[in-house]
């Protein structure tokens, strides 16, 4: 696996002091929970000196406001804002799907229960809004709109995303409509925020955005990729952990749309109820590769990150800027696969 690109350093720094300042704000029960899921204290309130997630959206989020020529400074709110919601939306997913660890810890909800999990997501969406509504720029306004739009997008996606767990047959169009909601809309306002902070044209915002869209697709596929193959030792989640859910993810999708007796096993071990042994989920894994869905949301995560690649040519963006978006992107795209 490459080395962490620079800029998700300097994000994970660049947020920390205004993160932790928006938590502030927060009840004590629920300011707790935030700060251990964001990996900075134990469960039962001592410090920790690292962990948390990548923070992506907000290193794309000041990148974005670099790329117009404005300070990070300016994506700043925006940055803080994309990973509150970020952040929501993991302890609420954690929860639904019934997730006991993330990022190598137990989640909110398993240590503290569902109410827990719920009040803490709400609250850190609650600090987005507040973030940004609060950082003074003329451009504030405008910015929370795109993030609450990006919200229902996230919900949308979410929604159809369970959905999907009802029916026995989805198309592959249909679950990357589902991603472009689910991770593509909140990716997609990360690479537009900044810049819309900034004051950017809105050609030029609309572009990033339409960067942010591709990459989010590319980063869901990975991630699928991830949640069948993946090493739990890196992703800090359980071997095989989309496949014990019996998660239509993008690979599977795939995989049962090429029809054949493949397909028809797969599908079978989908519908059965009870929790999976580990044969079973070695197997259902090894029919999903035999199908090429493994092969086929590989390919499909680089030709996203190409047309991508192309929504930036011809846009007027600071160019060490544009290269750090693209050397973000193609590291959140090939990451431990
Ligand atoms: C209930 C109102 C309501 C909304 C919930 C739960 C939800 C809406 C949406 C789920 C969105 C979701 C969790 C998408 C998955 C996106 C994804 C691939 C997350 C992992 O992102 P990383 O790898 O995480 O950037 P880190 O840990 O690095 O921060």
């Amino acid at each position: 696996m490459s080395a962490a690109p620079a800029s998700l350093h300097r994000s994970r720094d660049a947020i920390q002091p205004a993160l932790r300042a928006a938590l502030e704000l927060l009840d004590d029960r629920s300011r707790h929970q935030a700060a251990y899921h964001f990996g900075w204290l134990t469960a039962d309130g001592e410090p920790v000196a690292a962990g948390g997630g990548k923070a992506v959206r907000p290193a794309l989020a000041l990148l974005s406001a670099q790329a117009v020529g404005a300070p990070p400074e300016t994506g700043l709110p925006g940055a803080v804002a994309v990973e509150l919601v970020h952040n929501f939306s993991l302890l609420h997913d954690d929860l639904m799907d019934g997730d006991e660890e993330r990022r190598h810890r137990r989640t909110v909800w398993a240590l503290w229960g569902p109410a827990s999990a719920i009040l803490t997501g709400d609250a850190l969406l609650a600090l987005a809004q507040e973030v940004l509504l609060g950082c003074g720029l003329p451009t504030a306004a405008a910015a929370a709109r795109l993030l609450a739009r990006t919200t229902r997008g996230l919900i949308r996606g979410q929604v159809e995303d369970v959905s999907f767990e009802q029916r026995a047959h989805v198309t592959v169009d249909e679950c990357l409509d589902m991603a472009g909601g689910k991770t593509g809309a909140l990716l997609s306002a990360s690479c537009a925020i900044g810049a819309l902070l900034a004051g950017a044209p809105d050609t030029t915002v609309d572009r990033l955005a339409l960067f942010g869209d591709q990459l989010g697709l590319a980063f869901q596929l990975t991630d699928d990729v991830l949640g069948i193959w993946g090493d739990p030792a890196v992703t800090g989640k359980s071997v095989h952990s989309d496949l014990r859910a019996r998660k239509k993810s993008l690979p599977v999708s795939y995989a049962l749309n090429r029809g054949g007796a493949v397909a028809e096993e797969l599908s079978a071990w989908l519908g059965a109820p009870g929790e999976p042994a580990e044969a079973e989920l070695r197997r259902a894994a090894d029919l999903i590769a035999e199908a090429g869905g493994r092969d086929w949301a590989l390919d499909e995560a680089s030709r996203r990150m190409t047309l991508g690649e192309a929504a930036l040519h011809d846009v007027e963006l600071e160019s060490g800027a544009r290269e750090e978006l693209l050397t973000l992107g193609r590291f959140v795209v090939d990451r431990e696969v």
